[in-house]
């Protein structure tokens, strides 16, 4: 493992006493990482919690410098995160299903829409809108008929939607349902809805740096999480978009739209879909910038990433991150289906392609 903190003690020639305090401080530092690392590394004793696997803590790295990537997944840099226990899949409807019945809780998607919140996540001066557009929804993804209309690849709202009445349970509209959905994920699930849940059942989210961990799979160099090749022999690892994404889908991996959790391989550590099928939402708040703020550090330890998020394109909404890229991503527009690749959303935005899994922490020993 390399020496946490080096440049920093390095870069300030401190006299005398106060050079050794330092070095007495960055040697207690390096032995406190040490013995964290070790200490984390091995699975627990005793059957698994149920539905989860186990990663083990270490070193990693994360990112990519790699040519084709987005600037966002720069620079490589090696991280450090405790062992954890993640779920094997994304949330499902029906889990959730389970959660909602426990507690009778409204999902962002179904409360009313509040104006006086909404106003301040849009440029000043936006006018309000008509009140019956104001009404409970979520994003639904609605591909063009035909040729991409004005604006194309750039405008996103050319294939999103926001349709009244779109929630969990409705996850296309009204008139659509969720029956005989119950082993897909859960999605139009917003920010503090995947929260509550996770609280629910003892859980929490992952941080960006355990996400990225889990979904290489024990393999940090391969550029997806099962590999260098994205279909190897031919073969689908993970629900994407085939096709010139959004007007023509092919169905090369047998699913146009969401699939059921378990369809395709799970990567090394047993887990399925974290590439691909749905988003996932991570605790990080979201800057293109996050790997850049800490500088050339050679270590971070157990990042939990930025205190607020920042995200120029849109200044105004605040945004946590979500990892793994979704049914919906294509080789022509997002690639966002690699381990490293990253996005922002609004915390309370709800989408057809968002849902997400919890992880676990390692019980204390009594
Ligand atoms: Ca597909
Ligand atoms: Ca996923």
């Amino acid at each position: 493992m390399s020496k946490p903190f080096r440049r920093s003690w390095n870069s300030r020639t401190a006299p005398g006493g106060e050079t050794a305090a330092r070095l007495v401080a960055a040697a207690l530092a390096w032995a406190l990482c040490a013995g964290f690392a070790t200490a984390q590394e091995a699975r627990p004793a005793g059957p698994e919690p149920e539905g989860m696997a186990w990663v083990p803590g270490g070193v990693f790295t994360m990112g990519t410098d790699d040519r084709d990537a987005h600037d966002s997944e720069r620079p490589a840099h090696k991280v450090q995160v405790r062992g954890f226990w993640i779920d094997r899949t994304e949330v499902t409807n029906a889990q959730f299903r389970k959660f909602v019945e426990a507690t009778g809780y409204k999902t962002t998607a179904e409360r009313p829409v509040d104006w006086e919140v909404l106003k301040k996540q849009v440029p000043p001066g936006t006018p309000k809108p008509a009140d019956e557009v104001l009404q409970p929804g979520s994003l639904v993804f609605t591909p063009p008929v035909g040729k991409l209309p004005p604006g194309g690849l750039d405008d996103v709202s050319n294939w999103w939607r926001w349709v009244i009445g779109a929630d969990w349970r409705h996850p296309e509209g009204p008139g659509s349902s969720i029956d005989g959905k119950d082993d897909a994920p859960v999605v139009h699930v917003a920010f503090e809805d995947a929260e509550a849940y996770a609280k629910w059942a003892g859980k929490r989210l992952p941080t960006e740096a355990e996400w990225e961990r889990a979904a290489r799979g024990g393999n940090e160099n391969w550029r997806y999480g099962w590999g260098d090749s994205f279909a190897p022999g031919g073969k689908r690892m993970a629900n994407t978009w085939q096709g010139r994404f959004p007007e023509v889908v092919e169905d090369e991996d047998g699913f146009p739209r969401i699939a059921p959790v378990k369809q395709f391989q799970p990567n090394g550590y047993g887990l399925y879909d974290t590439i691909g099928n749905v988003w996932e939402w991570c605790s990080d708040w979201y800057r293109p910038d996050a790997y850049r703020l800490d500088g050339d550090r050679e270590l971070t330890v157990d990042p939990k990433g930025p205190a607020k998020s920042y995200d120029p394109m849109e200044p105004y909404q605040p945004k946590r991150v979500s990892r793994g890229g979704s049914f919906l991503c294509s080789s022509n527009y997002c690639t966002n289906y690699r381990p490293s690749a990253r996005n922002g959303v609004a915390t309370d935005s709800g989408m057809s392609h968002l849902g997400f899994r919890c992880v676990k922490d390692v019980e204390p020993a009594r």
